[in-house]
């Protein structure tokens, strides 16, 4: 179970609910995603608990995208928090992106997986993932809703860097083409958390992925 390549979007308001969620999941994910709803509705506190309570990896989903210093100032709280990596913008710039890589493991997004990420960010991928080439984070995001997009960022990425893929379920991605397409991680939230039985939801995602694997 250990070898799962799910991570869970947590993208509620209410810390016990968090939790619950977290904990009947826990055996089919490989990660927990944290994102601003979560850290709004039970502050930041909410990452060292996770951790303690499931003993999984924790991404911090802040998506930085600020100056050097401001970025640095969130990152070492979030690190300090217990956070395992941390989601940065790679538009804002190098120096941006490599306050939060002096911190601790990083992840680029490199394609949105929301239609209005081909307006801005989906012309300048070439750009960044040169970028992610260069720093070599942990990994990127990609996204699922668009699995060709996520063969071409593979194409062009760095083996060692990981593709953590968005975008499954209620977004319209499906978790098996994100996989086959070159997803190491796949990402989802509603599809788990919004279910009526989320233990369930995360486990047929988990058998999904391993089938393809
Ligand atoms: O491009 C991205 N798309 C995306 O959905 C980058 C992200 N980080 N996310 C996040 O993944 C989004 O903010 C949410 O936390 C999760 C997807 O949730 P869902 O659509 O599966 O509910």
């Amino acid at each position: 179970m250990r070898k799962s390549r799910l991570v869970l979007a947590l993208d509620v308001y209410d810390r016990v609910k968090a939790l619950e969620i977290a904990e009947c999941t826990a055996d089919y994910l490989w990660a927990i995603k944290v994102n601003w709803p979560l850290i709004i509705g039970s502050g930041l506190r909410i990452i060292t608990e996770l951790k303690q309570v499931t003993g999984l990896p924790i991404i911090a989903d802040l998506k930085l995208a600020d100056i050097p210093n401001t970025n640095r100032l969130i990152a070492s709280k979030v690190f300090e928090a217990g956070a395992d990596y941390i989601i940065a913008h790679g538009f804002v710039g190098r120096d941006s992106v490599e306050a939060v890589m002096g911190l601790g493991k990083t992840i680029i997004v490199v394609e949105m997986s929301h239609p209005g990420a081909k307006e801005f960010i989906q012309p300048v991928v070439d750009r960044l993932i040169e970028l992610a080439n260069e720093l070599e984070p942990f990994g990127v995001i990609a996204p699922a809703t668009r699995p060709e997009r996520v063969s071409y960022i593979r194409s062009k990425l760095d083996e060692g860097i990981k593709i953590l893929t968005p975008g499954v379920g209620a977004q319209g991605g499906k978790a098996r083409d994100a996989v086959k397409a070159g997803a190491d991680y796949v990402i989802v939230g509603r599809s788990i958390y919004g279910s009526d039985n989320p233990r369930e939801a995360a486990r047929r995602l988990h058998e999904e992925i391993s089938e393809v694997v």
